[in-house]
């Protein structure tokens, strides 16, 4: 139904498939949705399909999508990530009034979020800057919704966007993250942690494939029963149905006719550049971003596969098939434990950096539904922040860590069999190498301080007394103290 009459709750700015969802989600859940779209056939398109779905108020101009707004006015920007978003900004805070609404839905980079908001609040407007997870599928049936900019932006903005989050346990998958930029970074690092968990997936299955020798139809009905423990999660589902579907043309397992190149849109790359910035070892996430850009490598790819490599000696797994895939089950639990860990890492990193504020305990909540790493563990990372809200590590918290009691020796045989089979797992690697790292009681760090101080008198600590220390390298070797 449109009515050009009504006054709209909410409009939203750019009608391809996440902005056109979202309308209909707000339509459906009784709003009245102002929309706009720069070419108007979108506009026309969603009307048609979709318009008995609720109360619609398309326009063709900004200044009428506006004008169609009840105040404060508040609008969703749902267009491509970048120059478009700027440009919608300025038409849209040219148009409004004070005090009125401008959220960007876009993944958005967190620091373009701060930059906008710092603008769009000179103008005399509020900015909103909101994570949107969930894909075409949650814009429709209930995102979660992760929204950054002030406090009382919140306050009018949170019903209605409650009225069409997702919902888990009568919780709605929506809250304020913090101030400016905060929401777009926490959707960031959710996607950095969707990479990693994709990539512990994607080794699990190549080891079961190419190590145990099973076929994609026999490792979907795998992933099946895993997902009624532990793992059970939206990605671990979706992984038995692609892995159970059949090419439609050849009647081959569909995963062997999908060219494996892995794409990407940036937000996992993001993630690992500010884990970089901040210092935070996010390594199951830097490794997954990598793992896609070697999968694209191609011209390198097949030079390596032409024979150009030595593989050594190869050693097929001595093991029974049953505990191999009990193994490289709870090595996926544990390399995703690690990942999801190191990803609260940033998170509070941000916060700390930002001065956000943000409250992990938030997010494994509002993660639980509506989103793509949704997974029933999250309920437990809940508790495990419930219990101590400053936990160093998600890990050292006693549940996980009675968890990885269980886990660390099958991680380990896991590790040591796709080595021997010749097989890559680099997040199952590099999370134990981390693991252990953290463990140490001693690392390679002293050695590395040497060598600085050696070449570039960078000087060190000493374990057994305060201050700053330097080796005469080029001289006499004698100790001197800097201060
Ligand atoms: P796209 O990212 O494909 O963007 C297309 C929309 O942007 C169209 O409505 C287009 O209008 C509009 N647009 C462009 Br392009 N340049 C514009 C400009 N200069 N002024 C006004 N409008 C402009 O759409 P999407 O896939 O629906 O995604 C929307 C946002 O949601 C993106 O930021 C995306 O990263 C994010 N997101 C997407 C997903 C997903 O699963 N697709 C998930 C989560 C978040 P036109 O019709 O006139 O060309």
């Amino acid at each position: 139904m449109t009515d050009k009459n009504e006054l709209a709750q909410i409009g939203v700015v750019g009608l391809a498939v996440m902005g056109s969802n979202l309308a209909r989600n707000f339509a459906r859940n009784g709003n009245t949705v102002a929309v706009y779209n720069r070419s108007p056939e979108k506009t026309h398109a969603l009307i048609e399909a979709h318009g008995e779905e609720g109360n619609f108020v398309p326009s063709e101009t900004i200044e009428d999508f506006v004008a169609s707004l009840e105040r404060p006015r508040k609008a969703i920007i749902m267009v491509k990530a970048g120059k478009a978003t700027d440009a919608v900004i300025d038409q849209l805070a040219e148009a409004m009034d004070d005090g009125d609404i401008i959220i960007d839905g876009g993944n958005a980079l967190f620091t373009d979020t701060i930059r906008r908001e710092k603008d769009v609040a000179a103008r005399g407007k509020h900015f909103v800057g909101a994570g949107i997870s969930g894909g075409e599928e949650g814009a429709l049936n209930g995102p979660a919704i992760m929204p950054g900019g002030p406090k009382e932006s919140w306050e009018t903005l949170g019903p209605i966007l409650e009225s069409i989050a997702a919902n888990v346990d009568g919780t709605p998958c929506v809250t304020h993250i913090g101030a400016d930029g905060a929401g777009h970074f926490v959707k960031m690092v959710h996607n950095g942690i969707e990479y990693a968990d994709m990539q512990v997936i994607g080794e699990a299955y190549q080891l079961l494939r190419y190590g145990a020798g099973m076929e994609p139809a026999e490792i979907a009905e795998v992933f099946r029963e895993w997902n009624s423990g532990d793992l059970d999660s939206y990605l671990i589902e979706i992984t038995a149905e692609v892995l159970a579907q059949k090419d439609p043309e050849t009647g081959a397992p569909l995963v062997d006719i999908i060219v494996d190149a892995a794409g990407q849109k940036g937000t996992g790359r993001w993630t690992a550049i500010n884990g970089l910035e901040l210092g935070v070892p996010i390594t199951g996430i830097a490794e997954s971003v990598f793992a896609r850009a070697l999968s694209s490598s191609t011209a390198q790819r097949s030079a390596a596969q032409e024979g150009q490599l030595p593989a050594g000696t190869i050693k097929p797994l001595d093991v029974d098939k049953a505990e191999f895939i009990e193994d490289v089950r709870r090595a996926l639990y544990a390399a995703k434990l690690i990942a999801y860990s190191q990803g609260f890492d940033e998170i509070k990193a941000g916060s700390d950096e930002f001065g956000w504020d943000v409250d992990p305990r938030d997010l494994a909540t509002i993660w639980r539904g509506g989103c793509i790493i949704r997974a029933k563990f999250l309920d437990r990372i809940r508790a495990a922040y419930d219990n101590n809200a400053d936990l160093p590590a998600l890990i050292l918290d006693p549940y996980f860590k009675g968890e990885l009691e269980d886990l660390i020796d099958p991680w380990r045989r896991v590790v040591v069999a796709a080595t021997q089979l010749g097989l890559p797992a680099p997040v199952f690697a590099s999370s134990l190498s981390y693991y252990d790292s953290l463990r140490a009681e001693r690392l390679p760090a002293a050695l590395i301080q040497g060598q600085r101080d050696f070449f570039g008198a960078h000087t060190f600590k000493r374990t057994d007394k305060p201050g700053t220390f330097h080796i005469e390298w080029s001289g006499d070797r004698s100790l001197t103290q800097t201060d």
